[in-house]
C-alpha cells in the first residue's frame, strides 16, 4: 500500500531520510496484518503467550521497567507563543522542540521496520471524525493502534479524500527516560515522541492526537475535545439518556461506562459508547452530540474483577493484549483484587514477591476491542453521535465534595468543572495519593492555555439555550477510618437515576451554597446497608470547608492572570460569597 497524497508520500519520505529504517510497511489494517505482527512478536519476545485455552488470542507485553506511566514531565505543547499554552502545560519554542527532536531521531530506526498507520478518530463517516497517520518503530503500537482507531485502508481512503491529517511520528528509540519527549506542535497539526512505548506516550491517536491536538482545533473550529467516558442509560420504560462525565485518569470511567444495575434496579440498561475520550459538536437544535474516537479500551486492570466490572472482565478473556500484569503457574494473566487465581511472576518477569511489590503494575493495562464489552451499545458506530443530557465532573476526594451535585446553571457549571481537584493516581509517573487542581479531569492534556479553554466553555452559553445539565459527583468520600462512605460500581445509578430524572424536572432538590444537592429523600438508597450518619455526610456540605476550597480556587485562578476570563472570576467570586 502506498498513497496519491502527495503530502502524506513526502513525510514518509522525510522521516524514512532521517530515521534511516531498514523497511518501511504501509499498514492496511486488516486482521491478517494484526496476527502476522502477533506472530513476529511472539518470535522476538516483544509478547509472550498467554495460556491459549483459558485467554484465546491473549498476549503480554512487559515494559522496559522505566517506561510504564505517561510522563507528564516530559510532555511539551509547543507553540509560537509561550502564553498560550498556560501554567497548565511545559512550553518549548517549535525552534528549539524540532532541533531537539531532529537530533534523537536522526538515524534511530537502524535495523528496525518504519510502520505508517494512517488511521481514523472516530466512526469512519462520522462528520465529526478526524484522521491522523502515526510512524512508528514499534509494531506494539501498531497492534495497539489496530485495536483502539479505526486503522488502514479506510483511514488512509479518508485522508486521500479530505487532505488534512495530523500528523505523529514516534520511535521508542532506546527507552532511555533520559532520551524521552513527547511533542506537540498544534500549530503544525504535529507529533513527535521518542523514548517511550508506554499507551499515552507512544499510540499517538489516543492522548496526543484525541485531545491535546484536538482540543485546540476544538477551540478553534467550536467544538468540545474532552477527558470523558459516554454512557448510554435506559430506564424500564425504555426512556433512553446519554451521559458524559470526565474524571482523572484511573478514577473509574471505565467502570462507570459499563456499569451492571443493582439488583433492585431491574429493566434498567446501561450501555457504553466510550470509557476515555469524548468529541462534543452542537448540533442544529443546540444539543451537544458525543461521539468516541476510539474503537477500543486502554483500562487499568488492577482492581477488575466480576464485582467491579462484569463486563471488563468478561471482556478481556479473549482477544486482549495485557501490558505489565503478573501471571500464574499456568500462565494465566493475573492482577491485585482479580480474585482468583495466585499469581507466579510479577510484571517484570521474575518470581512474585509480595516483599518486593505487587504482581501487576498499579498501572498495568487491557488493550481490548470495544465490542467485546457485553454492554458495547451500537450507537458508538453512529455517525450523528448521540445527544447528552448531562455532564459530569468528579474525581477523587476523601473529604469535602458531597457524592453529588448539580450546577446552578451552565457559567457555573463551568466553575465547578474548572475547580475539580483530584488524587494523583498511577497512570503517570510520579508521586500517588496527591490532590492536586484537575479542571476537567483535563489538565495533562488540555493543548493550550487553561484560560482560553474555560473562555471556551463558558461561550457555549451564548450558543445554545439547550446545553447539557453540569453535576459534580464524588463516589471516593471516606469517613475517619478509611473507610468508603458510598458503595459505589453498580449502585452508582442510584446517582444516574437522580441526574437524570433532575435533566427531566422529575425529582426534587436542596439549593445550597455550592449548588443543588439531593436530600436522602430525593436519593433512591432503599436495599442498601448504609447508614443515616454516612448518607448525612455523603449528601451534606460544611460551609467552612467550602469557602477554604473557593479561596484556593481563586489563588489557582491566579495562576492565570489577565487571561483568566472574567466571568469565571465572577462565579468563583460569588460562590465564595453565596457562603458567607
Ligand atoms: C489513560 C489515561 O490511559 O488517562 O486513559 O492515562
Ligand atoms: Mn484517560
Amino acid at each position: 500500500m502506498t498513497t496519491q497524497n502527495e503530502a502524506l508520500t513526502q513525510w514518509v519520505n522525510e522521516v524514512k531520510e532521517l530515521t534511516k529504517p531498514e523497511k518501511v510497511y504501509w499498514c492496511n489494517g486488516s486482521e491478517e496484518e494484526y496476527n502476522s505482527l502477533i506472530q513476529e512478536m511472539l518470535v522476538s519476545g516483544e509478547l509472550l503467550k498467554l495460556n491459549q485455552t483459558s485467554y484465546p488470542n491473549c498476549y503480554l507485553h512487559r515494559s522496559d521497567p522505566t517506561d510504564v506511566a505517561r510522563v507528564e514531565h516530559l510532555t511539551f505543547i509547543c507553540t509560537e507563543n509561550k502564553e498560550d499554552v498556560g501554567p497548565n502545560n511545559h512550553w518549548m519554542a517549535p525552534k528549539e522542540a524540532h532541533a531537539k527532536m531532529q537530533a534523537l531521531f536522526e538515524g534511530c530506526m537502524k535495523g528496525r521496520t518504519l510502520y505508517v498507520i494512517p488511521y481514523c478518530m472516530g466512526p469512519i463517516k462520522s462528520p465529526y471524525a478526524r484522521c491522523g497517520v502515526e510512524i512508528t518503530d514499534s509494531p506494539y503500537v501498531v497492534i495497539n493502534m489496530y485495536l483502539m482507531t479505526r486503522m488502514g485502508k479506510d483511514a488512509l481512503k479518508r485522508i486521500e479524500r479530505e487532505g488534512q491529517f495530523v500528523k505523529g511520528l514516534h520511535s521508542i528509540g532506546e527507552l532511555d527516560p533520559d532520551r524521552r519527549f513527547i511533542m506537540h506542535f498544534p500549530e503544525e497539526l504535529q507529533i513527535q515522541s521518542f523514548g517511550s512505548g508506554y499507551g499515552g506516550n507512544a499510540l499517538l491517536g489516543k492522548k496526543c492526537h484525541a485531545l491535546r491536538i484536538a482540543s485546540w482545533q476544538a477551540r478553534q473550529e467550536g467544538w468540545l475535545a474532552e477527558h470523558m467516558l459516554i454512557l448510554e442509560i435506559e430506564n424500564p420504560e425504555g426512556e433512553k439518556h446519554y451521559i458524559a462525565a470526565a474524571f482523572p485518569s484511573a478514577c473509574g470511567k471505565t467502570n462507570l461506562a459499563m456499569l451492571i444495575p443493582p439488583e433492585a434496579y431491574k429493566g434498567w440498561k446501561i450501555r457504553t459508547i466510550g470509557d476515555d475520550i469524548a468529541w462534543l459538536h452542537l448540533d442544529a437544535t443546540g444539543r451537544l452530540r458525543a461521539i468516541n474516537p476510539e474503537s477500543g479500551y486502554f483500562g487499568v486492570v488492577p482492581g477488575t474483577n466480576p464485582k467491579t466490572n462484569k463486563n471488563a472482565y468478561v471482556s478481556i478473556q479473549h482477544d486482549t493484549i495485557f501490558t505489565n500484569v503478573g501471571t500464574t503457574a499456568d500462565n494465566e494473566p493475573w492482577w491485585e483484587e482479580k480474585k482468583s487465581g495466585e499469581p507466579t511472576t510479577d510484571w517484570k518477569g521474575n518470581p512474585y514477591d509480595p516483599e518486593i511489590g505487587p504482581a501487576a503494575h498499579p498501572n498495568s493495562r487491557f488493550t481490548v476491542p470495544a465490542k467485546q464489552n457485553p454492554c458495547y451499545s451500537p450507537l458508538a458506530e453512529d455517525p450523528a453521535g448521540v445527544p447528552i443530557s448531562a455532564i459530569l465532573f468528579g474525581g477523587r476526594r476523601r473529604e469535602l465534595a458531597p457524592l453529588v451535585y448539580q450546577s446552578k446553571d451552565w457559567k457555573h457549571g463551568v466553575l465547578i468543572g474548572a475547580g475539580c481537584a483530584s488524587e494523583t493516581t498511577a497512570a503517570a509517573a510520579g508521586a500517588v495519593g496527591v490532590t492536586r487542581r484537575d479542571p476537567m479531569a483535563m489538565k495533562p492534556f488540555c493543548g493550550y492555555n487553561f484560560a482560553d479553554y474555560w473562555g471556551h466553555w463558558l461561550s457555549f452559553d451564548e450558543k445554545s439555550d439547550n446545553l447539557p445539565k453540569i453535576f459534580h459527583v464524588n463516589w471516593f468520600r471516606q469517613d475517619s477510618n478509611d473507610n468508603f462512605l458510598w458503595p459505589g460500581f453498580g449502585d452508582n445509578l442510584r446517582v444516574l437515576r437522580w441526574i437524570i430524572d433532575r435533566c427531566e424536572g422529575r425529582v426534587g432538590a436542596k439549593e445550597t451554597p455550592i449548588g443543588y444537592l439531593p436530600t436522602a429523600e430525593d436519593l433512591d438508597t432503599s436495599g442498601l446497608d448504609i447508614d443515616a450518619a454516612a448518607i448525612d455526610s455523603l449528601l451534606s456540605i460544611d460551609n467552612a470547608q467550602w469557602r477554604t476550597e473557593f479561596e484556593a480556587i481563586g489563588e489557582y485562578f491566579d495562576e492565570y492572570g489577565d487571561r483568566l476570563p472574567e466571568d469565571l472570576r465572577r462565579q468563583q467570586q460569588k460562590a465564595l460569597a453565596d457562603l458567607d
